[in-house]
């Protein structure tokens, strides 16, 4: 009958791919928000430029990875190699100066500091006036005049004060990114469908974008095949690559970082991965709902063929780790290697009800692609008459 027919006939993935297609575009930043974020990013490094000369602003996360949603936040970093060796000392407080340099313009200020470095959390002022006509917002009120040009409205910006691997890996993820356009619309599909499945609050159990993140690049590095993408940390550095490009915090932070070579296709010796985005998008959820094993696997995305076992990393189970100011719980019900940090779990955040409800969610995902994707049968009804 049809029904065992159909199940060999290959699947027609045009409406996927057109549907996630649609989701990209929608999901992505238009020109106009890229202009007015680099434009808050160079008045952001002005202010910090006058309040400390030297100093630099360093952006990463998804301004620099290419993955941002609309709205999204902006992740920075302010560094300056200061003569001091002490620039959070008391007396140069810079996180606070900092902080009263956007208060006084009426930006939205939040400054951390039971972190462990502080982390200044601010968003531009909103422009339209208080709920009350002709009384001024708070805003207002706070903003001293400056006589500056008004900012875009209601752009966030996370400012960390100690430069760290999220800056490497935001740069290495970019550079996969602009291998293959695939990656970037794969990541913002991804992240799409688990926001709107409600998996991706590692406050409340379930993962981060970032660990989506590494779940498409070991997908698409390691077990696609032809592979989309070339492993660019198995391809050894040139015997006079500087230090600075090999190690960081102790960690082996080297990656292939020539783009013309790696978009010449010479680096995929199995030939060119052609499928659209919809048969990655099926085969993505079909590898982590029937192939990869949660149980005793880890994702990973450095390891030549991209089996890892969390045997042999020792990530079996749960334990304490104490760390500077709290003690974490470690868990590996979901095993995200970071490409740099080897000994980070990424996926620690989950816990069994979370790594339950993604795999439930993975496996309706991939149901509902096999149904809208089925070709009729030839025998059917509707094409026999
Ligand atoms: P959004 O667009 O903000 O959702 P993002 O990629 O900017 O996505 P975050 O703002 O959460 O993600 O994080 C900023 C960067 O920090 C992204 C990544 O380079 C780094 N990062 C985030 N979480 C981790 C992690 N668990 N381990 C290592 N690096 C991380
Ligand atoms: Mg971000």
């Amino acid at each position: 009958g049809g029904r065992s027919y159909r199940h060999f006939v290959p699947l027609d993935y045009t409406l996927i791919t057109d549907y996630g297609k649609s989701v990209v575009q929608s999901v992505s930043p238009t020109p106009d928000e890229i202009a007015m974020k680099s434009s808050t990013l160079r008045r952001i490094t002005e202010i910090c430029n006058n309040l400390v000369p030297g100093s630099q602003i360093i952006p990463f996360g998804s301004l620099v990875s290419g993955f941002a949603t609309k709205g999204a936040d902006m992740d920075l970093i302010f560094a300056h190699d200061s003569l001091h060796p002490q620039p959070f000392s008391h007396e140069s407080n810079i996180p606070v100066r900092l902080a009263n340099e956007f208060l006084k313009r009426g930006f939205e200020v939040d400054l951390l500091i039971r972190t462990r470095v502080p982390i200044l959390k601010i968003k531009t002022p909103s422009n339209e006036l208080g709920s009350r006509p002709g009384s001024p917002s708070a805003q207002e009120t706070l903003k001293e005049d400056l006589d500056e040009e008004p900012w875009p409205e209601n752009i966030s910006c996370d400012i960390g004060f100690k430069a760290h691997l999220g800056i490497t890996n935001s740069y290495f993820f970019r550079t996969y990114s602009q291998c293959d356009s695939r990656f970037r619309e794969m990541v913002l599909f991804i992240k799409q469908w688990s926001k709107n499945r409600d998996l991706n609050s590692p406050y409340f159990g379930t993962l981060s974008s970032y660990g989506y993140v590494l779940m498409v690049a070991h997908f698409l590095i390691n077990i696609v095949k032809p592979p989309v993408l070339p492993n660019l940390q198995l391809i050894p550095p040139e015997p006079d690559t500087p230090e600075s490009e090999l190690r960081q915090d102790g960690f082996d932070i080297w990656y292939f970082k020539d783009i013309a070579k790696i978009t010449s296709g010479e680096l995929l010796p199995g030939g060119k991965n052609e499928m659209g985005l919809g048969q990655l998008i099926y085969e993505f959820f079909q590898y982590f709902t029937t192939n990869f094993n949660f149980v005793s696997e880890v994702v990973t995305i450095r390891s030549l063929g991209g089996v890892m076992y969390k045997q042999h990393k020792g990530w079996t189970s749960a334990r304490e780790r104490v760390g500077e100011t709290t003690t974490y719980q470690d868990r590996y019900l979901l095993a995200l290697e970071d490409p740099f940090e080897i000994t980070h779990n990424v996926g620690r955040t989950c816990g069994g009800p979370g790594v339950r409800r993604i795999r439930g969610e993975m496996q309706r995902a991939a149901q509902i692609i096999r149904k809208i994707s089925t070709p009729v049968a030839p025998e059917s009804p509707a094409l026999a008459a």
